[in-house]
């Protein structure tokens, strides 16, 4: 599975700058062989583009979409407010406020419209992808199998885990 399969994740992100940040996301996606598009959506310099990414993400078969963005991040929630495909939201860090403005403009959306807000930065990249991975492992017997032997590799790391003397 990859970008070429029919996607069921959409990764979208304001700008190529949030790369660095969102490539965890989709390294997630790939790990877990979830059929993905990534690209840059930009809500304050595409809006009719980004308008028509939303409108169009049910029929074209999305399950999720992962959107990132960083200072004002208006994108996360403009697409929520297009589609009802459940939006993953991800703050990225700004130059001057290290994300805390990202973080709390995806947060606070008001009432009626949600978008699932994660970590600032890397953690909350791939936490998103892992919880697209969790939504399809709820009618995808493999998936939920792949997802449990990550879990599972995880806990085995941990318990292996020592300290200094
Ligand atoms: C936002 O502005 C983007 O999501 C990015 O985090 C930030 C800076 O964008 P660039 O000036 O680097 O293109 O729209």
């Amino acid at each position: 599975m990859s970008e070429q399969a029919k996607p069921l994740v959409g990764v979208v992100m304001g700008s190529s700058s949030d790369w660095d940040v969102m490539q965890h996301a989709v390294a997630v996606l790939k790990q877990f062989g979830v059929p993905y598009e990534a690209q840059v959506v930009s809500a304050h310099r595409m809006p009719d583009e980004m308008f028509a990414y939303a409108e169009s993400a049910r029929e074209r078969g999305l399950r999720a979409i992962i959107a990132g963005a960083g200072g004002a991040a208006h994108l996360p929630g403009m697409i929520a407010a297009k589609t009802i495909v459940p939006v993953l939201g991800v703050p990225v860090p700004s130059r001057y406020l290290r994300g805390e403005d990202s973080l709390l403009s995806i947060v606070q959306m008001p009432k009626g419209v949600p978008v699932s807000t994660f970590a600032i930065g890397e953690a909350g990249a791939a936490n998103a992808a892992l919880t697209a991975v969790a939504m399809l492992a709820s009618t995808d017997e493999a998936m939920a199998a792949r997802l449990l032997e990550f879990r599972g590799q995880q806990t085995a790391a941990a318990k292996a885990m020592t300290l200094p003397a």
